[in-house]
């Protein structure tokens, strides 16, 4: 009988009396949601050693979901003992890849049946809204998941010449091998997607999970923790630690056993995090960190389709989008008529309970960002930005922000330079014609994650996509993101990629085997 086999039928399916957790029920949208709140270790939901929990708070009405284990350092070294127990001695040390791609499948297929569950749990935790949550944050989880599982069992090194010991004759050829226990990182914006682009390629290519997800919005970490014992994943290949970044997240950064970090937030963490991992313990790290990505607006373009994908270059997931165009710079010939249109189109946007389906923008993810997105908009008008629609907060419960515009922004202004995070437009205008001078303008930030341009001349697009330095260009559209697609920035975006093939590599080591015969 194969390990997967054998892990399949050990495995507890849906309805197993035998697995048995604590919960909270929650009801909305029509459902009665069972949710996990403890810490996921070695196939069992535990609270922290230590009792502490922290609030689950649901963004929209600002009320308590659940209490939320939070993890200490106890904790993540009783989740890397089972984590490197299962790589070194469990039974996913000895599937063979295929199986273990098969496990993989099997989650998907879980995830899709509860993805009405999922998307209401996310959207309730993150405020997302929920057409955009099962379409994106569930939708696009699943898709990742089926991805790397199809890439599990077409991880291979090479054979390679060399020079031979006469008389007799070498042989040297490579072995990809997964690196050990993985710990992951992770932050809010799309929780449980930022959670599968990393752990799908990290367990497609063999290695056993310590996950951290971001402690503000980390349940549907924890209900794919449970739907993977359903699947049959063996015993300490997942752990969802909940916690703290500077307590639960420092304790996995600085493990011993923890042998790579994939890490996904701000620059300033990741910074700290690779800073870490340098002096403790040298492990390999992968960051996704920040991006100010700009948008290049040509006055020859499809100007319909400029305004319709320009407000969800930056609306999209209420701006909580890594690779939200920060900055648009928009040719003088159109400027005007381009920002007219742009709040013609931003009045109509409905505000609102995020499980409303007519609602196209919900409330930021907790109020210590929108705190720091309304300080973000006062230090732009104090600068001298234009402050064209929007800026405040809603007068209602929940996190709610109105979709904001400032516009004629200098390049040496604040909200030119830094991220906001949020819904919040930043407008440049450039000289008729200057490709040049425009370019370097958008280059002129220290991120690199993403850039843009609108126009209908394709040597104008193909020049600039030559000249952004940019991990991801669109040209023509914008946040067209695919899981076949490698995904990542250059600069102080961070360095190794989530999604497509180079994804698999950042969770790969390579053996050199040499034989004399
Ligand atoms: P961060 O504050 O950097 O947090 C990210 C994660 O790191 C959280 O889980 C956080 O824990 C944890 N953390 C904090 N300090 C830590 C430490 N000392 N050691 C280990 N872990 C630690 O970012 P955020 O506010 O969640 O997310 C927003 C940022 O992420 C933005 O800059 C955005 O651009 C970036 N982002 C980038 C991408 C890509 S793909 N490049 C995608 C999404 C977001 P807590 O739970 O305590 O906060």
């Amino acid at each position: 009988m194969s390990f997967v086999t054998a892990a399949i039928l050990k495995s507890r399916g849906e309805g197993d009396a035998t697995f048995q957790f604590n919960h909270v029920k929650i009801k909305a949208n029509k459902m009665d949601l069972i949710v996990p709140h403890e810490l996921f270790i070695n196939n069992e939901f535990v609270p922290a050693r230590s009792g502490a929990t922290t609030p689950a708070l649901c963004p929209a009405d600002e009320s308590v979901l659940c209490e939320v284990s939070s993890a200490q350092k106890e904790d993540v070294d009783i989740a890397v003992r089972a984590a490197k127990e299962a790589f070194e001695n469990g039974d996913w040390s000895r599937m063979s890849h295929r199986d273990r791609g098969t496990l993989m499948f099997r989650l998907a297929d879980l995830m899709e049946q509860h993805k009405e569950e999922l998307a209401t749990l996310e959207s309730l935790d993150s405020g997302a809204v929920y057409t955009l949550a099962i379409k994106t944050h569930i939708g696009m989880s699943i898709e990742t998941w089926r991805y790397f599982a199809g890439w599990t069992d077409k991880v291979h090194g090479n054979t390679i010449p060399l020079n031979q010991a006469r008389p007799n004759r070498n042989l040297s050829f490579t072995k990809k091998e997964p690196i050990g226990v993985c710990g992951l990182i992770t932050p809010w914006n799309y929780p449980l997607m930022m959670v599968s682009w990393k752990m799908a390629a990290c367990l497609a290519a063999g290695n056993t999970v310590v996950l951290k997800p971001a402690e503000v919005s980390s349940l549907t970490a924890l209900k794919l923790a449970e739907l993977s014992v359903h699947a049959g994943f063996p015993p300490g290949v997942i752990n969802v630690l909940p916690g703290a970044g500077r307590v639960c997240g420092q304790a996995i950064v600085d493990h011993p056993d923890v042998r790579k970090i994939g890490f996904t937030g701000s620059t300033a963490v990741g910074q700290q995090i690779m800073q870490s991992c340098a002096t403790n313990t040298l492990k390999r790290v992968s960051l996704e960190l920040g991006g100010k990505s700009p948008l290049v607006i040509f006055s020859d373009c499809d100007l319909d389709k400029a305004v319709r994908v320009g407000l969800q270059s930056v609306y999209f997931n209420k701006g909580e989008n890594c690779i939200s165009a920060g900055r648009l710079f928009v040719e003088e010939e159109i400027y005007d008529q381009y920002l007219r249109r742009v709040v013609d189109e931003v009045k109509k946007m409905k505000i609102g309970d995020p499980l409303d389906r007519s609602v196209s923008h919900g409330p930021q993810n907790h109020r210590a960002h929108l705190d720091k997105l309304l300080c973000y908009v006062e230090q732009g008008v104090k600068e001298g930005a234009r402050l064209l629609y929007g800026g405040k907060r809603l007068d209602r419960k929940g996190y709610f922000m109105e979709p904001t515009v400032l516009v004629d922004v200098e390049d040496n202004m604040f909200v030119a330079e830094e991220e906001s995070f949020g819904p919040i437009m930043v407008v440049s205008k450039f000289i008729n014609g200057d490709v040049e001078g425009v370019t370097k303008r958008a280059n002129a930030t220290r991120y690199g994650l993403a850039a843009g341009v609108f126009t209908k001349d394709i040597n104008k697009a193909l020049r600039m996509a030559d000249n952004f330095q940019a991990g991801t260009v669109f040209i023509n559209t914008y946040n067209k993101t695919d899981v076949a697609v490698p995904f990542g920035g250059f600069k102080m975006s961070g360095f190794g990629k989530d999604l497509g093939a180079d994804a698999i590599n950042e969770y790969l080591q390579t053996k050199a085997v040499t034989i004399e015969y």
